[in-house]
């Protein structure tokens, strides 16, 4: 007999959704600042950044006096916000540790005037709010550490090192006391694996497990060994992902505090790359970085707040829920489902009709999450002239019902089912994306890059990419292209020539290191759109389309990184 218990180790997580991310030890003290030079990109990799000897930066240790921390307020930030797991910076790649160790001295309760334990505090007070705790461990970068890696202006070259010295003396023993001093953890969030091996990722993961069976590993405890996978620091999934992933996020541009750092997230897209996280099935872990004196900033409070509020009436649509059965997207619309219940997360309002294609089941019923009591009218049907095209019509207010992301809940007959063909959508616009592309001949090897939506290495004018797809309204159409560009390194990329094939009609045009902006994130994508031109659909049904490289691409950065062409009507 099959077992009717089917509860997991990972369900809390796959019900969560949305974390809060704390970045909080040493470098908030020069908050971006060293001897008077400002240093760009993240703040909490200052000393590696300014080449800060140990014991220059173990000075700041004796500074470290954070008055106004609160473990109350953090953790009731964090409810407030809908948040259900807290992820901590138990050590971070500065070698600090931010609670009280017996293996080395330099952490908060002994090398500061502080004294406190704050993860303690913390950890009470998660227990009590009900809330997971999770920590972040640094398990392979150490600039303390002699044989820690990463810091080669103290210490010898990484490759020297004796990485698993520091492994058994330093990792595990403090593992060991973060499993065993503040009750059950949820999680423990390694971070940044590099040359760290399979066995030696094994091992940790063993070791954490035989402590507290139930205590996740994060995928960045490197090798694939993780119990779920990670996305890139800001990288959002624009495709479906296949298991279980997590992306973390910040809300400015650092993680840890910056004094300069104004380049706050608005509300608005918070909650749209919330809600795109949710209709892939993908959890949200989101940051705020406390200041020495151990405050989180007035500008993050105020974000997490007004998210909280939009999630306080929508959380329906988030908490437990899947991710979109549709294999695409739905223009600027972003679907989850729970049960019997589709939900649609409406990142723009649409006004007063909408329509939703290739929904296969009867829709019982459709109920905005924001106010239940307005009536929505809709005709369901399906249209054998159009390829048997199931279409449910909406007729919506005029207004939306909420004042950031509306949500519609529809209560179906059965769990629900889709078209898995590409179907124009309601706004007449067509989406051919590089995770619904056949790839044709293939001798160099062009793969799809999960989940971030990408085509890799793509760079031989012999592959073809194609698609096919359903057209219900024929017309005229400007034909975009949609890249994923590193921010970082845009000469990498020249331009790239490519012609599109849409059923008889072609356009050809260049794409490439346009629309570029650097910021201080060093977050590695950035969406980059290009123009190619217009053509004609003339037939309604199946329409097949294809693009290919003008040329061979020879730029050392992987080929054209591809993630969409866009359809939209004249
Ligand atoms: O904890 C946060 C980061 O400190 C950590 N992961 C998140 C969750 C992280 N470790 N490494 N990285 C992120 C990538 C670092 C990239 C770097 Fe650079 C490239 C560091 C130095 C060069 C970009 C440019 C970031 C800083 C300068």
């Amino acid at each position: 007999m099959m077992s009717k218990d089917t509860s997991h180790f990972m369900d809390w997580w796959r019900e969560a959704r949305f974390g809060l991310f704390i970045h909080w030890g040493l470098y908030a003290i020069p908050a971006g600042v060293w001897r008077g030079t400002l240093y760009p990109w993240i703040g909490e990799w200052i000393m590696k950044h300014a080449r800060i000897p140990v014991k220059d930066y173990e000075q700041l240790a004796t500074q470290f006096y954070p008055v106004k921390f609160d473990a109350e307020s953090w953790v009731s930030l964090a409810k407030r916000a809908g948040m259900k797991y807290i992820t901590i910076t138990s050590k971070h790649h500065d070698g600090f540790a931010l609670y009280k160790s017996r293996v080395s001295p330099y952490n908060i309760v002994d090398a500061t005037p502080y004294k406190r334990d704050p993860i303690k505090e913390l950890a009470e007070e998660c227990s009590r709010q009900g809330i997971k705790l999770c920590f972040y461990y640094s398990q392979s970068q150490d600039w303390h550490h002699p044989n820690g890696i990463g810091n080669d202006w103290d210490f010898k070259p990484d490759e020297e090192k004796d990485f698993q010295e520091y492994l058994d003396n330093k990792v595990k023993p403090q593992l060991k006391e973060l499993l065993t001093q503040y009750g059950p953890i949820g999680m423990i969030w390694f971070d940044t694996p590099k040359s760290i091996t399979k066995e030696q990722s094994l091992e940790l993961k063993a070791y954490v497990k035989s402590i507290q069976s139930d205590c996740l590993v994060s995928g960045r405890i490197g090798n694939g060994v993780g119990d779920y996978a990670s996305l890139g620091d800001n990288q959002h999934p624009a495709g479906p992902v296949h298991g279980d992933f997590e992306t973390p996020c910040t809300l400015n541009d650092t993680w840890g505090y910056k004094s300069c750092d104004d380049n706050w997230k608005t509300v608005e897209e918070l909650i749209d790359l919330l809600v795109n996280c949710v209709s892939k099935g993908v959890n949200y872990l989101l940051n705020v970085g406390p200041t020495a004196e151990g405050i989180i900033p007035a500008e993050s409070i105020e974000r997490l707040e007004a998210v909280g509020q939009w999630l306080k009436v929508n959380g329906e649509a988030v908490y437990a829920t899947g991710a979109t059965p549709y294999p695409g997207e739905h223009g600027d619309v972003r679907i989850s489902q729970k049960g019997n219940t589709l939900y649609l997360m409406f990142k723009k309002w649409p006004g007063e009709r909408f329509t939703l294609f290739g929904l296969k089941n009867r829709v019982l019923n459709a109920r905005f999450l924001a106010d239940a009591r307005i009536f929505v009218e809709y005709t369901q049907s399906v249209l054998s002239t159009d390829n048997n095209l199931a279409r449910l019509d909406l007729l919506l207010p005029e207004e939306s019902p909420d004042s950031l992301v509306t949500v519609l809940a529809l209560d179906l007959d059965s769990v629900p089912s889709v078209d898995m063909r590409i179907l124009q959508q309601a706004d007449y616009s067509i989406r051919l994306p590089a995770h619904q592309a056949g790839i044709g001949e293939n001798p160099s090897g062009v793969t799809e890059c999960l989940p971030i939506g990408i085509m890799s290495n793509w760079n031989d004018p012999r592959t073809a990419l194609d698609w096919s797809f359903e057209v219900h309204t024929p017309g005229r159409f400007r034909v975009a292209l949609e890249l994923q560009m590193h921010r970082k390194r845009p000469e990498l990329y020249g331009t790239f020539p490519v012609t599109v094939q849409i059923g008889e009609a072609s356009v050809k045009g260049e794409a490439g290191s346009i629309n570029i902006s650097r910021d201080e994130s060093g977050d590695p994508f950035h969406t980059a759109r290009a123009e190619l031109g217009e053509i004609d659909i003339t037939q309604t049904g199946t329409i097949s389309a294809a693009m290919r490289l003008g040329k061979a691409i020879q730029n050392g950065a992987d080929g054209m990184p591809f993630a969409s062409i866009v359809l939209e009507p004249k």
